[in-house]
C-alpha cells in the first residue's frame, strides 16, 4: 500500500504511532470483490485477501501481499475443505459471507474482516485503525500481522504449552521451539509452538489458529489494552476463525482441523517411573523390584541417555546393560514396559559400524547447509548431523531404525531435544539457513521449518513404529511440537524445577495444552531440576496422579524421587494417589477414547463445561478431570486452610455421600487435607475398578459404577459412559470394543439407574457390575433389578453407600431403588 494512504489511515483513525513508521504496509480499501464458491476474494491494490468458509463453523482468512497465494502445504491441517453452502451479499460499504451460524463481514474502506454469530454478536474483528499488514524484509521474507479489537471483558487461553497463568490476557508470547532448561513462570518461548488460541467472553467462545510455522507472536493486550494481535516473521498470514459458541465446540472443530490423538495404549495412562539416568542394569531391576515390593502401581520404566554407548542414539552400552534384552523381558514379566530415549542427533564420528550414520549418509538423509555441506551441530554424542524429517523417505528411514529395539521388546520411545537443541550454537538451535528439502522438490530454510521440526521427528517415529508393529499402538513422547503433533505423540513440559512454583504451574500448562488439542501431557513429577522436599514430592504425586501423562522424572544430580524415598508416611500418601488413579482407570480410559473421537481434553478448565462460570475464568489451580470430577489440589505449603470454590451445580466430596453446592463462602478445609481434594458431580456415573498393580493385571472383582445422585428434581444431567477394549491393539478400529451408556433418574421415592450397551464388540474382564450409589441418605426400602426384587445389596451406614450387584451386567439393565 502506498505510504501516503498509510499515513492517511493512521490520521483518520487517530493511531498513536504513524503506522508507516513501524514499517507495516496495511491493506487499504477494497477495489474489487470476486465471489467464489466458498466465499470471496478481495483485491486491494496488488494485494489479495481471501475469506472462505472451510468447514461448518470454520472460516479461513489469507493475505497475499503480492496477489499470489502460495500452494496449500500445511503441516498442521489434515482436514480438506468441506463444501459448505455460503451466501455472499455484496454492498457498497461491506460484503458479507454467511455460512451456517457464522457471518463474516468484510468492511471495504479500509479492508477489515469481522466474524459474528447468527445473532449479530461480533466475536472477532480487525482493529478499526489497523487492518492486516505485511512488512518485507531485506532477506526476502515478509512479516505478516493482524490486529484485533480487544473487548475489556475478553479472556484468552491456549497457545499450547506456555508459562504463567491460564488466562493469557495482558501478556504477549512468541512461538519458537526452544530448549528452555529451567524455565519458569515468565519464560517465553518454551519447547512447543501451537499458534492456536481461544477467546472467551460472557460465556461465548471462539478460536483462532494461525497456520504458520515461522517464528510467530501473539499479543493479548500487552502493547495496547485496546488491541490483540498476531503475526509471523515470514510466510503467509493464513488463519482460521473457529466458532463455538461453547469452548468444547471450538476444541472439537480445531481438532477436526489439525487432527486428534489416536487412542493410546492403556499402559501409557498408568504411572511411569523415570530418571536421568537409571544405571546400570541392576539399578533398573532394583527400581522395578521396589515398585512391586512396595506396591506402587506402575506401568513403565524409562531409560534416559545413559543406557547408550557414548550417547549415540540406537546403541546400547553393553558394559552397563549386559543383558539388555533379558532385562526388558523381565521388566515386561513384572508388568513394566520399557521406554527408551532415542534423540534425533546422529553423531558423525563413530565410523562405518554405526548404522544410523552409515545408512543415513548412504541414503542422503541429513540436513545440509546452502553450500551443500552437512549441517553439523554439537549435542550429547558430540558433533552430530540431523535427519531431514521433512522428506517422506527420511521419515521412513528413521522409522526403520526402531526395528531392533522393537524386536527387543521395548514398548515406547522418547524423542527429546527435538526443538532441535544444539549446544554452543546461536540461539541454541540449528543454523537458520540450514536447508530442509520437501517432497515436492522445493526446499525451505530452517528459519521457516524450525517450529515443525520436532513434530516431524515425532511423526517419523510414530509412523515407523506403526509399520514395524502394525498391531501395537505406539507410544511416543516428544518434547517439541507444532499444531497437529497430537496425532503422533504424547508430550511433557520439559525441564521444570523442584519448586512449589512449578508444581502449581503444571496445571495451567496441561489445561492449555488440552484446550490446544493436545491432551496427552504431563510435567515431571517431583520437578526435573533440583531436589524436592518430602512434602513437595508428595503433593506432586497427589496432583500428578491427574496428569494425562503421569511420569516421575529427575535430573542427574538430584536426590532420588521415587515414591519410597521419604519414609512410610509420605510413601503411603504417594501410594494412595497412584492407587486412586488406577482405580479410576476405566473412567480415564473412557476419557482418552472420547478425546480420540472428538478432541475433548482429559483435563478441562471449569469454564470448558460451564462457560458462564466467570469466577473460574482466571483460575489456574483447579480443574475438571473429565466432565464429572473436580480437582482442587494443594499446590503451596501454606499453613492456613485450603480454600475450595466448587463449580456450578452440586458436588460430592469423592467417596462420600453428602452433596454440597458452591455457597457464598468458599469451603475451607482446615487442617489442610492430605491428598488432592476431589469432588464428583451430582449426576456423575463414574466407572471404576478394583486396584491392580499395572494395567495388564486383571482386576479381581466386578467393575464398579459409582453413582453420585443428583438431588431429586434437579436438572443436572445424570449420565456416564464406559469404553473398553484390549488396551493395546488396533482391533477397536474394526469394532472390537465395548461401549456402554449409563443414566439415572433420582426421585424422592424412587431412583432408577439404567445401562445400555451401545456397542458390543469386546468381552471385558468383568461379569458383574457393583453399582455404588451415593446420596440416598438411608437404607433403601427395596431394590429391584429389571423389575425383580433382589436382596443382593448392602448399605453401609457409616459411608452412606448403597452397593447393588448387577449380575452378568454387559447388557441392558435397570436398577430401581425405593427410598
Ligand atoms: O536426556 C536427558 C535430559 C532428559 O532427562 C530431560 O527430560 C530432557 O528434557 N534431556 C532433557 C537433556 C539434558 C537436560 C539437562
Amino acid at each position: 500500500m502506498r505510504a501516503a494512504a498509510v499515513v492517511a489511515i493512521a490520521l483518520a483513525w487517530g493511531a498513536v504511532v504513524p503506522l508507516h513508521a513501524q514499517g507495516w504496509r496495511h491493506v487499504g480499501n477494497v477495489d474489487a470483490v470476486q465471489v467464489r464458491d466458498d466465499g470471496v476474494e478481495l483485491a486491494s491494490g496488488a494485494a489479495r485477501v481471501r475469506v472462505t468458509a472451510f468447514a461448518d463453523g470454520v472460516f479461513r482468512v489469507r493475505l497475499a501481499p503480492d496477489g499470489a497465494f502460495k500452494a496449500d502445504a500445511s503441516w498442521a491441517v489434515v482436514a480438506a475443505p468441506a463444501k459448505v453452502p455460503v451466501r455472499v451479499d455484496d454492498g457498497a460499504a461491506r460484503v458479507t459471507v454467511t455460512a451456517g451460524d457464522v457471518v463474516a463481514t468484510v468492511h471495504k474502506s479500509p479492508l477489515r474482516v469481522e466474524f459474528a454469530d447468527a445473532g449479530g454478536r461480533v466475536l472477532l474483528a480487525d482493529a478499526a485503525d489497523q487492518p492486516m499488514a505485511w512488512m518485507p524484509e531485506a532477506d526476502g521474507r515478509t512479516r505478516v500481522r493482524a490486529w484485533k479489537q480487544l473487548p475489556a471483558d475478553e479472556h484468552f487461553y491456549g497457545l499450547g504449552d506456555k508459562a504463567g497463568p491460564l488466562d493469557r490476557r495482558g501478556r504477549a508470547f512468541t512461538n519458537w521451539n526452544t530448549d528452555a532448561y529451567a524455565w519458569a513462570g515468565w519464560t517465553d518461548p518454551l519447547y512447543k509452538s501451537i499458534p492456536f488460541y481461544l477467546g472467551l467472553r460472557g460465556g461465548v467462545a471462539y478460536g483462532v489458529f494461525l497456520d504458520n510455522t515461522w517464528r510467530s507472536s501473539f499479543d493479548f493486550g500487552l502493547e495496547s489494552p485496546e488491541r490483540a494481535a498476531f503475526g509471523a516473521d515470514g510466510g503467509e498470514l493464513d488463519y482460521y476463525f473457529i466458532a463455538g459458541p461453547q469452548p468444547a465446540r471450538v476444541v472439537e472443530r480445531y481438532t477436526a482441523l489439525t487432527g486428534r490423538t489416536p487412542l493410546p495404549p492403556m499402559w501409557a495412562l498408568g504411572f511411569q517411573q523415570s530418571r536421568y539416568t537409571y544405571l546400570p542394569e541392576a539399578r533398573v531391576r532394583d527400581v522395578a523390584d521396589t515398585l512391586r515390593a512396595r506396591r506402587i502401581p506402575s506401568d513403565a520404566i524409562y531409560l534416559d541417555i545413559g543406557y547408550q554407548q557414548g550417547n549415540a542414539p540406537f546403541t546400547v552400552d553393553r558394559k552397563l546393560f549386559p543383558n539388555f534384552e533379558q532385562m526388558i523381558a523381565d521388566l515386561r514379566a513384572q508388568g513394566l514396559r520399557t521406554v527408551l530415549i532415542t534423540d534425533l542427533h546422529i553423531p558423525n564420528s563413530r565410523g562405518k559400524d554405526y548404522a544410523p550414520y552409515a545408512t543415513g549418509t548412504a541414503q542422503d538423509v541429513f540436513i545440509k547447509m546452502p553450500d551443500g555441506s552437512p549441517y553439523v551441530g554439537e549435542v550429547w554424542p558430540g558433533p552430530s548431523v540431523f535427519p531431514d524429517f521433512s522428506l517422506t523417505r527420511v521419515r521412513d528411514w528413521w522409522g526403520g531404525l526402531y526395528r531392533d529395539f522393537a524386536a527387543m521388546g521395548a514398548a515406547g520411545y522418547w524423542n527429546d531435544m527435538n526443538e532441535p537443541s544444539v549446544f554452543r550454537a546461536p540461539g541454541n538451535t540449528m543454523a537458520l539457513d540450514a536447508v530442509h528439502r520437501l517432497d515436492d522438490g522445493r526446499s525451505v530454510s530452517h528459519r521457516e521449518l524450525h517450529n515443525a521440526y520436532g513434530m516431524l521427528n515425532a511423526r517419523a517415529t510414530y509412523e515407523g513404529l506403526r509399520k514395524i508393529k502394525p498391531d501395537e499402538r505406539p507410544f511416543v513422547l516428544t518434547r517439541a511440537a507444532y499444531a497437529g503433533t497430537q496425532r503422533y505423540a504424547a508430550t511433557w513440559t520439559g525441564d521444570n524445577t523442584a519448586s512449589w512454583h512449578h508444581l502449581a504451574q503444571g496445571t495451567p500448562n496441561a489445561l492449555s495444552m488440552g484446550l490446544s488439542g493436545y491432551t496427552l501431557v504431563g510435567d515431571d513429577v517431583g520437578g526435573f531440576i533440583g531436589s524436592p522436599s518430602p512434602e513437595l514430592l508428595t503433593r506432586w504425586f497427589e496432583l500428578g496422579a491427574f496428569n494425562p501423562v503421569f511420569r516421575n522424572h529427575a535430573a542427574t544430580d538430584t536426590r532420588d524421587h521415587e515414591a519410597w524415598v521419604d519414609g512410610e508416611a509420605h510413601e503411603s500418601r504417594r501410594r494412595a494417589a497412584v492407587e486412586r488413579r488406577y482405580r479410576l482407570m476405566p473412567y480415564l480410559y473412557t476419557l482418552a477414547e472420547q478425546n480420540a473421537r472428538n478432541g475433548a481434553p482429559i483435563l478441562r478448565p471449569v469454564f470448558y463445561e460451564y462457560p458462564s462460570a466467570e469466577n473460574f475464568y482466571a483460575n489456574s489451580r483447579d480443574f475438571l478431570f473429565g466432565a464429572d470430577l473436580f480437582v482442587a489440589p494443594v499446590v503451596d505449603d501454606a499453613l492456613d486452610a485450603h480454600v475450595v470454590n466448587l463449580p456450578p451445580g452440586e458436588w460430592y466430596a469423592f467417596g462420600t455421600s453428602t452433596r454440597q453446592a458452591a455457597g457464598k463462602e468458599p469451603i475451607k478445609l482446615d487442617p489442610r487435607p492430605t491428598g488432592a481434594p476431589l469432588y464428583a458431580r451430582a449426576g456423575a456415573l463414574v466407572p471404576m475398578q478394583p486396584l491392580v498393580q499395572h494395567t495388564g493385571e486383571t482386576p479381581d472383582g466386578p467393575l464398579q459404577l459409582h453413582a453420585y445422585l443428583p438431588a431429586p428434581g434437579s436438572t443436572a444431567p445424570c449420565a456416564g459412559s464406559l469404553y473398553q477394549d484390549d488396551g493395546t491393539s488396533f482391533d477397536h478400529e474394526g469394532g472390537e470394543f465395548l461401549r456402554m451408556a449409563f443414566a439415572c433418574e433420582a426421585g424422592r421415592s424412587k431412583t432408577t439407574i439404567t445401562a445400555r450397551v451401545e456397542h458390543d464388540g469386546f468381552a471385558p474382564w468383568w461379569q458383574d457390575i457393583d453399582v455404588v450409589v451415593r446420596g440416598t441418605a438411608r437404607a433403601p426400602r427395596g431394590v429391584r433389578i429389571d423389575g425383580r426384587a433382589v436382596d443382593g445389596w448392602s448399605f453401609d451406614a457409616a459411608t452412606g453407600a448403597l452397593t447393588v450387584r448387577v449380575p452378568v451386567a454387559k447388557r441392558e439393565w435397570r436398577v430401581e431403588i425405593a427410598h
